[in-house]
């Protein structure tokens, strides 16, 4: 079924040039961005994107991080692409993400509090139409 996913490209992939990649490769697999802009996020947004993480230890690393510089916000769209783009992103940590993957080929541990990890995918149809709502209002 044809499904729209938020992906972001954080701060530590626009920064290090990798956004152009990081797209190429969710057009390559085949999916559409639909929408896409270069934001620099409020602390409301990211409060609000991170809500599910309020209270955790690296929940104020994470929203410093993602303030600290611009993001790329698209919507993406495809037939199961919430799974298929999180697929492509590989599991949070980068130091172990599966290589193929763009944190298993792109990123590392930098040995911070916050895993710089490149990309946000959204993890359920719920929080796709949650995410969007709040990045494309
Ligand atoms: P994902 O981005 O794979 O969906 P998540 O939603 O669990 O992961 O966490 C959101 C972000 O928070 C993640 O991309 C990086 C950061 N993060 C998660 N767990 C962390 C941890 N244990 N220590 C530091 N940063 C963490
Ligand atoms: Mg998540």
């Amino acid at each position: 079924m044809t499904e729209r996913t938020l992906v972001l490209v954080k701060p530590d992939g626009v920064e290090r040039g990798l956004t152009g990649q990081i797209l190429a490769r969710v057009e390559a697999k085949g999916y559409k961005i639909v929408e896409l802009k270069l934001v620099q996020a409020t602390r409301e947004i990211l409060e609000q994107h991170y809500e599910e993480h309020q209270g955790k230890p690296f929940f104020e690393p994470l929203v410093e991080f993602m303030g600290s510089g611009p993001v790329v916000a698209a919507v993406v769209e495809g037939n199961r692409v919430i799974e298929g783009f999180r697929s492509l992103a590989g599991s949070t940590e980068p130091t172990t993400a599966p290589p193929g993957t763009i944190r298993g080929d792109l990123g590392r541990d930098w040995g911070e509090k916050v895993q710089k990890n490149l990309v946000h995918g959204s993890d359920s149809p719920e929080s796709a139409a949650r995410e969007i709502g709040i990045w494309f209002a």
